[in-house]
């Protein structure tokens, strides 16, 4: 492994010893929530994993390191609004080493960094995707093409409803990503717990560590994408959602909000036009991913 790659002493011995290891990644809450509940979500989620036996690896880029393993402290640092933080894609990597910047790390960067150093399992909330209208702007997250060619589990609650979730899902066809629905066969869609796309099912976390085991056995390189919608009881109402969603996309056009800007923009309006409700389901979704993540990575480490 590249020296480049900080993995922390922690999480190293985990991996030497095989224990579950599960990482999460850092845009989650350096741009995806507001703060302060963006740290004590960060922190919650590796609190989780330590009780249910896991070892976390928070990955993020301190002064331009990539660190599998994030502290306690690092953590805090990064999250803290005194602290410039950039949102850290694949490409922006080498940006960041150069200029020695702190940021957090996409799924894609983090699923990247994770496999490298290891680590088969990690948990988000909900993954980049396919824009509405990307016909004409190209908008896809680099999510979707990092996933074809990184060979990790990745628990999302689907990808986020923002989307163009139909597109998404081709698109990851196209690129050959395994796809699966936890104990369903509608793909989760964030918000709300059914996008009405269809995928297979399964039906436990064995069987999710058992097609991660088929991928390797055939030597596939890419990722098994499980979808694990949101606890119905914390889902956002889907007509509420859809109207705050429009009033979103009007008003990121009207300020020619593009390129990386666009995903935390359009939840951040989420978040306050609906009162902080999408807020508190975009929190149990991570919640419940990082939950079924720890079972999937005990399962493979068994
Ligand atoms: N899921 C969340 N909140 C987030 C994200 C995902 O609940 O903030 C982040 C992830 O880090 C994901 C990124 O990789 O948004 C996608 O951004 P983009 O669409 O610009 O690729
Ligand atoms: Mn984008």
């Amino acid at each position: 492994m590249s020296e480049s790659i900080v993995v922390s002493e922690t999480v190293r011995a985990a991996l030497d010893e095989r224990r579950p290891v599960v990482a999460l990644e850092s845009t989650i809450f350096t741009h995806g929530l507001t703060r302060p509940r963006n740290v004590e979500v960060a922190l919650a989620a590796e609190q989780q994993l330590r009780d249910a036996g896991v070892v976390p690896a928070t990955v993020g880029v301190v002064e331009g390191v990539p660190v599998v393993g994030l502290s306690a402290p690092q953590i805090r640092a990064l999250g803290d609004a005194a602290t410039p933080v950039v949102k850290i894609g694949i490409r922006d990597l080498p940006v960041v080493a150069v200029k020695r910047l702190h940021g957090g790390t996409t799924v894609a960067a983090t699923a990247l960094l994770a496999h490298r150093a290891g680590v088969g399992v990690f948990a988000t909330g909900g993954l980049g995707g396919v824009h509405r209208g990307a016909a004409t702007t190209f908008d896809e997250s680099a999510d979707i093409v990092a996933l074809s060619s990184i060979p990790i589990v990745v628990v999302s609650a689907g990808v986020k409803s923002v989307l163009d979730i139909a597109a998404t899902l081709e698109r990851f066809e196209t690129l050959g990503v395994t796809v699966v629905g936890f104990r369903t066969t509608g793909f989760p869609g964030f918000y709300i717990r059914d996008s009405g796309c269809a995928v297979d099912d399964i039906d436990s976390p064995e069987d999710a560590a058992a097609l991660a085991r088929a991928r390797d056995d055939l030597g596939l390189r890419s990722a098994v994408l499980v979808g694990n919608p949101v606890d119905p009881a914390a889902q956002v109402d889907p007509e509420l959602h859809d109207r705050v969603l429009d009033e979103a996309e009007r008003e990121a056009t009207t300020a020619r909000v593009r390129g990386k800007d666009l995903t935390p923009f359009l939840l951040e309006h989420m978040h306050r036009a609906t009162g902080g409700r999408t807020l508190e389901t975009n929190v149990a979704a991570y919640r419940g991913n990082v939950a079924l993540a720890a079972e999937i990575a005990k399962a493979m480490a068994r």
